[in-house]
């Protein structure tokens, strides 16, 4: 049995000077997502479900859980002496910790909660994360400098999903290991090591009521999904949690697309800890993950809570989708 702390320990020896420290990083995460976990589980039975009554910085109202979440997170982070900055989509600006400590040398951006939409009903949501170092030359007191790197800077980054079971799953340049919390000891025991992405799939996975507000171009790459050229007869699947979308296309190959939409004309997920992610996890699987254009990863962000079309999965189905969109240009 390898627990999540022995796979990191392990992974941090590829960190010249890292001496534990990653590992105390990391463990900051599993700490905090398995007190999520614990509250997700009985949310029924405690005064955890409906609307907290803020809303936050994306114009959303948050929901009891994702200040809870939030609060777990930034609880178990600020702890951890190597963090100098967090930030989180339910706050509007980074927030710098250990002001000053030349310990403090790494960023960790993430969604406390994601899939709001799914919390009362009981469907799967999850955390996700991405970890960053202090780019040279940034002062201690920029927080934003630090958090504003595109993802191919990413020096790990992962997500919790919430599901039938909690299952963290994580790269740090170095594959995909997926581990499944045991509740009996509560540890994340490794379950999933070295996880690929299937070359392809037989799911698409999209908010088709939005379909009519797509550009063009999206709805004829569905059609040709649909049409049968790619040898598959697809058939769709969509939780409207991106984690457990996401969690599904790693498993099972195919496509998740959230593309720009007639409300969010620049795409609803958020580049810095939702789609990058989620871009390294699936580039790291074998998949691809593009903004409809570009390299999701390759991205230099300009705001914090700057948001991305994302369309990601496995490498049959995305190659088909970057030949399509090349021949419309
Ligand atoms: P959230 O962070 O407020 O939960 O929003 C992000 C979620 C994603 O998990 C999911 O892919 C998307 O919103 C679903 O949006 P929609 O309901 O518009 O399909
Ligand atoms: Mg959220």
């Amino acid at each position: 049995m390898i627990t999540v702390q022995q796979h990191i320990m392990r992974e941090q020896k590829r960190f010249p000077g890292a001496s534990g420290e990653f590992s105390f990083l990391l463990s900051g995460i599993t700490l905090a997502t398995k007190m999520i976990q614990a509250q997700v589980r009985r949310a029924g039975l405690t005064d955890v479900l409906g609307e907290h009554g803020d809303i936050n910085v994306q114009g959303e109202i948050q929901q009891k859980l994702d200040v809870i979440s939030n609060e777990a997170l930034v609880h178990c982070l600020s702890a951890r002496e190597s963090i100098g900055v967090l930030a989180s989509e339910e706050n509007e600006e980074p927030m710098l910790v250990h002001k000053g400590s030349d310990e403090a040398k790494y960023a960790v951006v993430f969604d406390p909660l994601d899939g709001s939409s799914n919390i009362d009903v009981n469907v799967s949501v999850g955390t996700t994360f991405s970890i960053l170092r202090k780019p040279d030359g940034v002062a201690m007191d920029n927080p934003e400098k630090w958090v504003l790197q595109p993802g191919s800077k990413q020096i790990a980054a992962g997500y919790v999903v919430y599901g039938s079971s909690t299952i963290l799953v994580y790269s740090a340049g170095h594959g995909v290991h997926g581990f499944t919390l045991d509740p009996a000891i509560g540890a994340y025991v490794l379950s999933h090591e070295n996880m690929t992405m299937p070359e392809q799939g037989k799911y698409y996975s999209v908010n088709e009521a939005y379909r009519d507000g797509f550009p063009a171009r999206y709805g004829e790459y569905i059609d040709r999904l649909r049409s049968g050229v790619l040898g598959v007869n697809y058939s769709s699947r969509y939780i409207g949690s991106m984690v457990a979308d996401f969690h599904r296309t790693l498993l099972k190959g195919g496509v998740f697309l959230y593309p720009p939409t007639n409300e969010n004309s620049e795409g609803k997920l958020r580049l810095l800890y939702e789609a990058n992610p989620v871009a390294l996890l699936a580039e790291q699987a074998g998949g691809i993950a593009l903004d409809g254009e570009r390299r999701v990863m390759d991205i230099e962000p300009t705001s914090i809570h700057q948001r991305t079309p994302l369309v990601v999965g496995s490498r049959v189905e995305m190659s088909d989708f970057e030949r399509f969109i090349q021949s419309k240009e």
